[in-house]
């Protein structure tokens, strides 16, 4: 159904989108989106951004079988802000991206702690989503939009971010580190563009990187800026499996942006904002879930074989 695609025609909403709502929760909630993704015992777990009717922001998981419908929500919040013990959380936690580190048999949750001084990544650990253990802060503000690679590559730990500087320039940076705590050796990875461009000024890591085998594929946000707001659109990159600093491509185009009346209207009109995706290994198919709107949670879903040729044709 065309109207249910982007140009690119690479993406494909569910028709069952929005695959969750605030009507959908079983305790009060404002808007539930932004959910981080992952597979975890025979379902696909969403840890969603559910934010109160204060404004503050907690996580809490649903689980699906088949990661589309009939969705099992926690019936009170998994995770949340503990600012007694963790000050830079005092104003919510938000965003979280879920990575499975094998080594550890552990998922590693970094999530943005919104502190007074302003939003910065924080990191916990789970192997049940019951229990977390907090890591802390692993960035200073501003920064957000990190995900931890699932291995260690050359025995370092590494991590993608956000941060903010130089008036309001955000690029996406990568570090590494031996132990998850102490992050060095920061670059700068992909540069927003400038101009008319969809990704220009702004840019930040969506899922955690997911490994192929032509690369690491990052699949990223771009806001456009325009007289009357911002428009969150998606875009795609590979990184070299054994330097992910090198990028060895970049889409020229967006393959995901705001069209539908639940991705054009809400709290945060024209954002579409994945956290996390499930690779559905039988069908080749990527499930990437996003929050729509700042308001509620979406789906669409895409070949792996036509997002790396897509990759290959429209590389900049
Ligand atoms: C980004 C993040 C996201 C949000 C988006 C649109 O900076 O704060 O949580 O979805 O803005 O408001």
């Amino acid at each position: 159904m065309s109207h249910l695609q982007d140009p690119t025609g690479i993406f494909q909403r569910s028709e069952k989108n929005p695959i969750l709502t605030a009507n959908d929760w079983p305790y009060p909630a404002n808007t539930v989106f932004n959910a981080g993704a992952t597979r975890f015992e025979d379902c696909t777990l969403l840890l969603v951004r559910v934010e109160d009717m204060r404004g503050i922001s907690h996580l809490t998981v649903a689980t699906s079988k088949d990661g589309k419908t009939d969705w099992q929500i926690d019936p009170q919040p998994t995770l949340l802000p503990d600012p007694e013990n963790y000050p830079e959380e005092i104003w919510g936690i938000e965003d979280p991206r879920i990575t499975y580190l094998e080594e550890l048999q552990q998922y590693a949750v970094t999530y943005t702690g919104y502190s007074k001084q302003g939003p910065l990544v924080s990191l916990a650990t789970t192997t049940d989503f019951k229990n977390f253990k907090r890591f802390g802060a692993i960035t200073h503000p501003e920064n957000k939009d990190a995900a931890l690679f699932p291995k260690k590559i050359n025995d370092l730990w590494c991590l993608i971010h956000r941060p903010v500087y130089g008036g309001g320039q955000a690029h996406i940076w990568i570090a590494y580190s031996p132990d998850l705590v102490h992050w060095g050796q920061h670059k700068i990875l992909i540069e927003a563009r400038q101009g008319g461009w969809w990704d220009a000024n702004k840019i930040g890591l969506n899922c955690p990187p997911i490994e192929t085998p032509e690369g690491w594929l990052i699949i990223y946000h771009g806001v456009r800026k325009h007289a009357s707001g911002s428009i969150y659109r998606i875009g795609l990159a590979l990184l070299d499996l054994d330097d992910p600093t090198k990028v060895i491509r970049r889409s020229q185009q967006w393959v995901l942006g705001p069209k539908l009346p639940y991705e054009r209207t809400g709290d945060v009109p024209d954002a579409n904002f994945p956290c996390g995706a499930v690779m559905n290994d039988p069908t080749g198919e990527l499930y990437l879930y996003y929050g729509a709107a700042d308001t509620c949670m979406a789906l669409a879903t895409a070949k792996m074989k036509d997002i790396l040729e897509f990759l290959k044709n429209d590389n900049s």
